[in-house]
């Protein structure tokens, strides 16, 4: 794909102009300059990436890599600067498929023998390969590519050898013949006297590529009026960086402070643009957030409670223990096994004494004057995203938290078919539950502890789930009791009583769905001394 877009600038553009990258970062910065295409170049490579020069000691594979990643940072086309083909054909054929897969749009290759060295080094004088054998590698990478549309650059080096015009001329036609897309004549002279007088010479159609860094003065449309194709940019991109670096870190080291380079450099927020940060965000809330399995759990234990006194005298109710561990331990536990790994608990009265392993802690410092969704939403962090709420004295079995994490709904809730609980212990105010329902499903109608027998089908027993959408929901439904201070609130009259049950129904009023996942059985609340004897009892341990 890249290479036919390389092919139709060769084709559509007057002169093609190609940046030279040392990197992924480099490269990306070609592009959004407004360069046709990259070229990934061995000098840059060598330098930037290994701080090596450029003389054939990097393998074709670290090349291939950096040179991917260039490609993959980039929309443009690449074209990979491939030294002298790393070898003799062998080198060469495998070298093409392996670019080719890369998606690499073209290569060039030079007329060099292995191992090379830069044309520009001082003093280099080149013994190029002959003739012969550079065609032969040309002609084997043109038999390699799979696409027509990969580009083939045959590079000579015959001026810089000081081989003559007639020599580079030869050669140039030579390569055209075995099959070259386009012909880099490379030049270290000051002036571009002798790529004009090549480029008035060479009669072909075959494009003409050029790398004016040794006659920089050269402007693009006089390139152009010679009849040059293709303009290489080089190695500006890198010495700049070297020239930035130096300047940064020399002011930094002298200053001892980061103040005074601070307005020269980059700010990390276009740094943060160009690695595609934003884009890393969006991604998260795409896949993971939406597709995550495992809500994070709140468990809130911050209130105290008069109906357990004096138990809960040194300790929140939580962190009473049963068969040996605390009660926040047990639903830890069942909501780890259940897959829940990400646990919150939200604490307030006593709350030094919580602990359980691998939790995170949040406290509601105003747990005396506000109620539990005040607690819930304290662990702001937890509560942003899909999130499953359970209250602090509810102990659960595995599989009714497995079946509430099966609902897609936004919110869900655990309801108990209501059953009557026995005389010798009345639950002060158990969240009762009226429910509709269809072959869809089953939603809440009416929720709170004001329903009478008939009224209600079923018991809230403290365990839910939120989606995103739930957890925005139930914020807002929050924040109008919090905010607006109009009580009654449903059945709360103050702050302090707003319960999740009128929360729910507020959001039920609104018009919004509270589902329902029905379970006979699987847990037991602890509100009372008779509870807590009854879960030394049943609890299995
Ligand atoms: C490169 O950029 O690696 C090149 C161009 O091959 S030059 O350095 O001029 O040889
Ligand atoms: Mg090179």
């Amino acid at each position: 794909m890249k290479a036919r877009q390389l092919r139709r600038l060769l084709r559509t553009k007057p002169v093609v102009l190609v940046g030279g990258a040392h990197d992924a970062l480099s490269a990306k910065l070609i592009e959004e300059a407004g360069y046709d295409a990259v070229w990934a170049s061995s000098f840059g490579i060598s330098a930037a990436t290994k701080c090596l020069p450029d003389a054939n000691v990097l393998t074709m594979t670290e090349a291939l890599e950096s040179v991917k990643g260039m490609n993959g940072a980039v929309r443009i086309p690449v074209i990979a600067d491939c030294d002298n083909g790393y070898g003799n054909v062998h080198n060469v054929i495998r070298m093409v498929r392996e670019y080719e897969m890369a998606g690499i749009a073209g290569i060039s290759i030079e007329d060099n023998p292995f191992p090379k060295k830069c044309s520009l080094y001082p003093g280099e004088r080149p013994e190029l390969v002959d003739r012969d054998e550079m065609a032969g590698r040309i002609s084997a990478a043109k038999a390699t590519q799979r696409s027509k549309d990969f580009v083939v650059i045959a590079r000579t080096e015959a001026l810089i050898a000081g081989l003559g015009m007639e020599e580079a001329l030869g050669r140039a036609r030579a390569y055209e013949d075995a099959g070259a897309d386009a012909i880099l004549i490379h030049s270290r002279k000051h002036t571009p006297d002798e790529i004009r007088e090549f480029a008035a010479r060479w009669k072909s159609r075959t494009p003409l590529v050029v790398v004016p860094t040794k006659y920089p003065s050269v402007k693009l449309p006089q390139l152009k009026r010679m009849g040059i194709k293709v303009v290489i940019h080089a190695n500006q991109a890198l010495r700049a960086s070297v020239t930035a670096m130096k300047d940064v870190l020399g002011a930094m080291r002298r200053s001892g402070s980061l103040a005074t380079v601070e307005p020269r450099v980059t700010p990390l927020s276009e740094v943060f643009r160009l690695v595609g940060q934003p884009v890393l965000e969006s991604n998260d809330e795409r896949f993971i957030q939406k597709y995550k399995q495992a809500p994070s759990a709140v468990i809130t234990a911050a209130g105290f409670e008069r109906s357990i006194w004096p138990l809960n005298s040194d300790r929140p109710k939580a962190s009473l223990e049963v068969r040996g561990k605390s009660i926040l331990e047990h639903q830890v536990d069942t909501l780890r096994r259940a897959g829940v790994q990400r646990i919150a608990v939200v604490t307030g009265y006593k709350s030094e004494r919580i602990s359980a392993p691998g939790i995170v802690k949040y406290r509601n410092p105003d747990y005396a004057r506000t109620g539990m969704v005040h607690s819930l939403l304290t662990a702001a962090q937890e509560t942003r995203d899909k999130f499953l709420h359970l209250y602090g004295d509810v102990l659960i079995d595995e599989a009714v938290v497995q079946k509430l994490l099966r609902s897609k709904r936004d919110i869900t809730i655990v309801v108990h078919t209501a059953r009557r609980r026995g005389a010798s212990n009345p639950k002060p105010q158990p969240d009762w539950v009226r429910t509709a329902g269809d072959e869809h499903g089953e939603w809440v109608t009416a929720i709170g502890h004001h329903l009478r027998p008939g009224e209600y089908n079923g018991e809230y027993i403290g365990l839910a789930l939120f989606s995103k959408k739930g957890a925005s929901l139930l914020r807002s439904a929050y924040l109008k009791a919090a905010r607006s201070k109009k009580f009654p609130y449903h059945n709360a009259s103050c702050l302090k009583d707003v319960q999740m049950t009128d929360v729910l129904q507020e959001i039920v009023d609104r018009g919004e769905k509270v589902h329902v996942v029905r379970i006979a059985s699987g847990w037991f609340d602890i509100e009372t001394f008779e509870d807590y004897r009854r879960a030394w009892r049943e609890l299995a341990v």
